[in-house]
Parts: C-alpha cells; structure tokens; sequence
C-alpha cells in the first residue's frame, strides 16, 4: 500500500537559504533509503540530502538555484515497501546486467559533469583572453530571476555565496571584478584572475606584490593528446583556502620521529576485542590523545592570531580535525572535546566521521570549529611531508607510516617501530625552540602511552 509522504529538509545547522546546487532525483524514479536527493552548498560545504525512506518519486518540489531551509519541501515521495525493496533489487541487476544504462541519478550526475566540463572549458577559453577583453556572449539564461539580471547588468558583480565568501576573504570588491559567467555572473575562476592581475601589476614604486609566470596560454594538445577532467566541488571551494594559506602564512615545517613499538604492541592486544564491537582502533586515535597532551603543555599551537595581529586567541577547548581523504577530495572533521574522550570512543567517533565524509554526508557544523588538525598518510605509505596550516588555525600535525629501524640503544642496535611525524606550524605564532619542544612531547607521550593518563 502506497502512502505519500513529504521530505523535508532535515536539520543543517545555522545555515538558511542554502542554495541547490543539483537535483538528482525527478517523478516517477524509484529511490532507496538513504540515496541522495539534491545537493547543497552554503560558502563553507557541499553537502547531500538523503531520502529518509524508499519509493517512487511523486513530485519534485525545489530546483537548482533556490534557497532552502530546514522544514523545506524537498520531494513527495510515494513510499511502497514491497516496491522500495523492488526497487533496490532491480538496481542490483541492472548494476550486474546492463551496466551501459544509468539510472535517472546518474543521468543527472552525467549532466551535471557535462555541464562542469563545459563549463571548465569555456572558462579557461576566458583565462587565456588578455586582461580586460570582453568576456564571451553568453547564452541566454531563463532561471536567473529580474533581480538578479539587474544586478548583473548594474555591474555589480553578481556572484554564488561561495565566490562571495572568497570574494570577501581576500579583500576583492566584487563590483570591480568582470563576470565571465551566465548573464555577467562572478564566477571563482574570475576573483582568481583578478587577485592574481592586482598581485602582478607594477606599482609607481615598483612591482607590487608577487611576481608571477602565468601558465594560462600553454596548449598542452600541441605536443599530445590531452583529457579535460573538471575539478571536484570540494577541489574548487577548498583549493583557494589552501592557496591563500600556503602564501599568506609563514609556514616551517618540523621532522622528527617517535618510538611507536610498545604504542603497536598495546594497540595490537586491544583491537581484536574491539573489533568485536565493531569499531577499529587505529593508530590515529592514540596521536589525538598525544596531540591533546602536548597542546595542554604548549596552549600557543591550540590558538589562532587575532585579525589585528596583535593577539592570540588561546583556546581552552580541544576540537582536533582530521583531514579524510574521499573520491571527491579531501575534506576535515572535527572530532569534538578530545581531550574528554578516552581511545576506545575517538575510535569510534573516528570512524563515524570517516565514513560519514566518503558518503558525502558531512554538514557544515560536522567541520567547523577546529583548533588543530591532523594529516595522517600512515596508512598509505612514504616518509616525511609539509602539511598546509589549516588557518586560522597555526599548526598541523602530518604524519607518515611508521616502520621497523634499527634504533641504538645501551650499546646495540635493537629493532624499533618508528613513526615519522612533521608538524607545520606558523611562525608568526610558535619559534622553532617550542615546535622542537611540542615534537619532542609527541615523542615522549607516543613512547610511552602512560603520558596520556597524566
Ligand atoms: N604507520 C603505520 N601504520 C599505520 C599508520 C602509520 N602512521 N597509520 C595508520 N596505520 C595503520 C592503521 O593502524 C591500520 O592498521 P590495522 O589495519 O592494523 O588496524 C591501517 O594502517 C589502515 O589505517 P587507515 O588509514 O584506514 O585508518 P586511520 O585511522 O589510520 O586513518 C583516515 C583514517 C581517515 C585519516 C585515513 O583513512 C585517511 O583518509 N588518510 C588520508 C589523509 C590525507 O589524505 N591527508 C593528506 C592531507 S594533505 O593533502
């Protein structure tokens, strides 16, 4: 028996007006539970709607470009348990079958993709343009509302909260910035441009800013054959961040190593039972509580440098990120209140939030207020690596994969397991005398794993 029901938008924070940024469902497809709806992005995240329950799509009721709020109206859907377990049975096969046909969401995705490609390729027509040349004809567009249209014809630099939020980041006054998008629309592609002209340009006293090689003009299909693949969403909104990091922030990099043998020794006696339980215990949940035991010595690498610069806001909480590689790019959960959690619940929290950023189904509140960040490689391989400050944070804390050396010790050489760990940390804020002092409490805590309990 079939029953119609609403699919709202759930709880997504403090965030309103969101705008939607893909439909990927329409009437008449079947969904399970838990299959994305529509996409999201607010300037700090993309996120995914999930259908609650399974069945047929009745009515779509939001399409791209407007703005929602938690208790929108996303869909009505016709929920039929028979059908809805159908439904994911005959996904399977088609998966197994017919591989060449694609659901309607993949239908969408691919459009999608065509369009981003699309979209990439006309905007690096646009970069390799001289400065100032008019931006090309655009097609028309009927989803742009009058106000819209007439903010873009007054030039005033109409733009996506995301190229607005950039915008106001790097101090660009988007009235002055030529929109290379649909009717004049600011696209990020165009505030890079423009930052990049200003850090370029010649002062009366001399070159003003960097002075850099522009790559824009190589046609890379001259000397072979060359793919276009766009960005990821998550590529394009955190790549500006990193880069702006990168060359704002005077980063050094410390390298040392930690004794990790009687660490793995525990961690290997423990992780069956919890296995068990169904959480994994990595190694990662033991440098949480080691960062937490050295920030609580040193508070300056738990701080970030007030906007006058001439303070520190020293944090008394203990909100540790963790940078999680996914398909779509690399994202930072926060794991909350580190310092209140014993290993076992780190964990467990880590896998919560691991697999929750590979489903794509982190909000914004899931990544915000972080105080330091861990990059962990260790389970994929290679030595040491300089980790970007995720700012305003000041420091970060990579770490590679730890391996048997020999170690010399009372005369001998013993076999030891040893962590390489690199920590990047601001040098406007921390002197090289306190990030040899913070690796060196690393190193002492990750030893001997009783620090963690003092
Ligand atoms: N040395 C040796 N072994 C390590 C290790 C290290 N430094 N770190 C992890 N391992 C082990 C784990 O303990 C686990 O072993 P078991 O199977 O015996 O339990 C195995 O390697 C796999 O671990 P994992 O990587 O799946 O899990 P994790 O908790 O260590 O890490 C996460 C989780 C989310 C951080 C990781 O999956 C990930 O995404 N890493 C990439 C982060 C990244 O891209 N950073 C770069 C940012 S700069 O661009």
């Amino acid at each position: 028996m079939a029953t119609a029901k609403e699919v709202l938008v759930p709880d997504i924070g403090d965030f309103e007006n969101v705008e939607v940024i893909e439909v990927l469902v329409a009437p008449g497809d079947r969904v399970k539970a838990e299959d994305s709806l529509i996409s999201l992005e607010s300037d700090k995240a993309t996120m995914e709607i999930p259908s609650p329950h399974g069945g047929v799509v009745e009515s779509v009721k939001v399409k791209v470009g407007d703005k929602v709020s938690e208790g929108a109206l996303i869909a009505v859907i016709e929920a039929e348990q028979g059908r809805a377990e159908a439904a994911g049975d005959e996904d399977k096969g088609r998966d197994e079958g017919e591989p060449e046909e694609k659901t309607h969401k993949d239908k969408t995705r691919a459009a999608s993709d065509d369009a981003e490609a699309r979209k990439s390729k006309s905007s690096s027509a646009t970069t390799s343009a001289p400065a100032g040349s008019p931006a090309p004809a655009a097609p028309p567009v009927p989803d742009l509302t009058p106000r819209e249209v007439a903010a873009a014809q007054r030039g005033k630099g109409h733009a996506s909260p995301a190229v607005r939020h950039l915008a106001n980041e790097l101090g660009v006054d988007l009235a002055q910035v030529s929109g290379s998008g649909r009717k004049g629309r600011v696209l990020k592609e165009d505030v890079q441009k423009f930052v990049k002209n200003v850090m370029t340009r010649s002062g009366p006293t001399g070159p003003v800013g960097l002075q850099m090689a522009d790559f824009s003009d190589v046609d890379f299909s001259e000397w072979g054959e060359v793919d276009h693949e766009p960005l990821s969403r998550i590529k394009k909104l955190s790549g500006p961040n990193l880069h702006r990091n990168w060359i704002t922030v005077p980063h050094v990099t410390q390298f040392d190593e930690a004794d990790i043998t009687e660490l793995e020794d525990f961690r290997q006696g423990k992780k069956d039972q919890l296995a068990k339980e169904g959480v994994r215990l990595t190694l990662l949940s033991f440098l949480i509580k080691a960062a937490v035991v050295a920030l609580k010595k040193f508070p300056h690498f738990n701080s970030s440098l007030a906007p006058s610069g001439d303070e520190l806001i020293i944090k008394r909480y203990f909100n540790v990120g963790i940078a999680v590689d996914t398909p779509g790019g690399l994202v930072v959960p926060i794991i909350r209140n580190a310092d209140q959690k014993g290993l076992f619940q780190l964990a467990a929290e880590l896998g919560e939030a691991s697999q929750k950023a590979r489903d794509r189904k982190l909000g914004p509140k899931d990544m915000q207020g972080g105080t330091f960040t861990i990059s962990s490689l260790g389970g994929i391989g290679g030595t040491w690596f300089t980790p970007i400050i995720n700012a305003p944070e000041v420091a970060i804390l990579g770490i590679s994969k730890a391996e048997m050396k020999p170690v010399y010790e009372n005369g001998e050489f013993v076999p030891r397991l040893v962590l390489p760990i690199s920590l990047s940390y601001d040098h406007r804020v921390i002197d090289g005398s306190d990030a040899a002092r913070f690796t060196t409490e690393l190193r002492t805590v990750l030893s001997d794993i009783r620090h963690m309990l003092l």
